[in-house]
Parts: structure tokens; sequence; C-alpha cells
């Protein structure tokens, strides 16, 4: 029988790899959940390179483990040594280079993401939004207004010198998220937010480390005492979506959920004037 040529082999076995390769990359959709912020595009194509090349390397590693396994097993019989094999100088600068290049790669990349969602710009537009507050969120939460920088999602590098459209300040706290909204002076165990607005989250903990997270939105920040924190998100899609703490944060850590509510701006007004209004009740009942 004739022997096919090692190459037509590596071709065909490379072309395989490809296809089944670049597939994979493309089930973001199936193993995460659905995408409802602007931010959770980014996160997702992230994901989908690195899954892509994952399943590449994943096959071509296994793979040449699975042929090598049948292909160089003993022989009946063979009672000799393996070739005293010591070292392939070529090949290791190749396997050593190749890992080297694609980690820098998702690395530049990793970080032009981070940019985008304004990683590294947030707090900037903070002092400003500051004064309009100021006189509420200091009576409210006093480590909010810390002249502290901030860290945290800053929005999107276009829009972060822009004023956001709703500002909400977070409290993390053992076992509970507070949510308030300044403006509108209404505090709610839920965030609800209007679709397609470019919402601030501003977070503080009041005795331990916290972390925001809502996987539709791919976004997570950590809520660290003593140094406020912010996230600025645009939700997409109308709907409720679990909000969770992912920081061990105590014996009650896991129950420590809320959900956000994505409304429809009518909605939302609705849902701000209604709430107006029962806070306005509450008080005037105490006085
Ligand atoms: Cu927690």
């Amino acid at each position: 029988m004739q022997q096919v040529p090692i190459s037509l082999i590596t071709l065909i076995a490379g072309v395989l790899i490809g296809a089944v390769s670049l597939w994979t990359g493309q089930q973001t959709e199936v193993l995460f959940p659905v995408q409802a912020s602007e931010q959770a595009p980014l996160v997702d194509n992230f994901y989908s390179i690195m899954l892509t090349i994952g399943t590449a390397l994943l096959l071509i590693v296994q793979g040449a483990i699975v042929i090598s396994l049948f292909k160089f097993r003993r022989r009946r019989g063979d009672n000799g040594d393996g070739l005293p094999i010591e070292g392939n100088f070529a090949l290791e600068v190749f396997w050593t280079a190749i890992p080297a290049l694609i980690v820098i790669a998702l690395g530049i990349y990793s970080v032009d993401i981070f940019q985008q969602m304004g990683g590294f710009s947030a707090g900037q537009s903070n002092h400003l939004a500051y004064h309009s507050n100021h006189a509420i969120a200091a009576t409210l939460t006093p480590d909010r207004n810390q002249k502290l920088d901030k860290i945290g999602l800053g929005g999107n590098s276009n829009h972060s010198h822009k004023p956001v459209d709703l500002e909400v300040n977070v409290t993390g706290m053992q076992f509970a998220w507070i949510f308030n909204y300044p403006d509108a002076e209404i505090t709610s165990g839920d965030l609800h937010v209007p679709i397609g607005a470019d919402v601030k989250l501003n977070l503080v903990a009041t005795d331990v480390i916290h972390s925001f997270w809502i996987p539709q939105f791919r976004i997570k920040q950590d809520v660290i005492p003593g140094q406020p924190t912010e996230l600025r998100f645009v939700a997409t899609k109308t709907g409720t979506y679990p909000v969770v703490c992912a920081e061990l944060c105590g014996g009650y850590h896991g129950s420590m959920r809320t959900q956000v509510i994505v409304h429809t701006p009518e909605e939302f007004q609705d849902w701000l004037t209604t709430n107006q209004v029962a806070e306005n009740n509450s008080s005037s009942v105490d006085i």
C-alpha cells in the first residue's frame, strides 16, 4: 500500500482542527447567558477568540498524545529501550515562541477591551458628578464622597467625559445590596434602570469586600470598604437579570443576591413616580 504523505495528513488535520476550533469559538451564545448590555459583546468576542485558540491547542496536544499512545506503543516481543533523544532546539524554540506570541496578543487585546469599557478612565467624571448630588449623598453615605480616585469600569472611553444619564449609589453589606437614587430620593432593594441609558453605579461597602456582578451584562466590580469603586454600563435588553455577590463575604454570601430590572423608559418613569410617592408618604407618616 502506498504511504500517504505526512504533509497531506498534516494539512487535512490542520483544516479539520481549524474548522472545529472556529465553530467552537462561535458557541458563546450557547455557553453564556443572554447579552443584555453594550459591554457584553466586547467580553464575548474576546472569550470567543480565547475559546477558538484553546480548542485548537486542546485538539493538537491531546491529539498528539492519543496518536502517540497507539503509534509508538510497545509491540509484542520488543524489550529494547526507546531512542535516546536529548532535546530538539528548533522544536523548543517553536513551542516556546508560539504560546508566548498568543499570550502577548491576548494580553494586548484584553487591555484594549478594558480600555473600551472605561477601565482606565474610571473616576474621571467623578468630581463633577459629586456637586449635583453632594448634599443628599453626603448625608446618606459619607464614604462615597471621599476624595479618593475611584477604580472600576468608567464606561466606553468615547463617553467617559459625558455626563451619565442615571447615577445610582450602591451599598454592599453583609448580606444585601441597597440601591439609592440620589436625584429621586428613592432607596430600593432591586436595581431598576431604563434601557439604553448610560448608567453609573457608585459602589461602597460597609463591612467587608463584596463583588457586584451582573452576568448578563458581563460586568463585575469589587466593592471595597474605604475605596469607592464605580461601574458604568448601558443595558440593551429589557428584562430581569440576577445581581450576584461574587466575593465570598461571610456565612450568608450565597444569599447575597438581588435583581436588576431593565425597563422601557416609560416603565422606568412610572417606577420612579410610584416609588417617590411611596417614599414621600412614608416619611410624612413618620412626622
Ligand atoms: Cu457579599
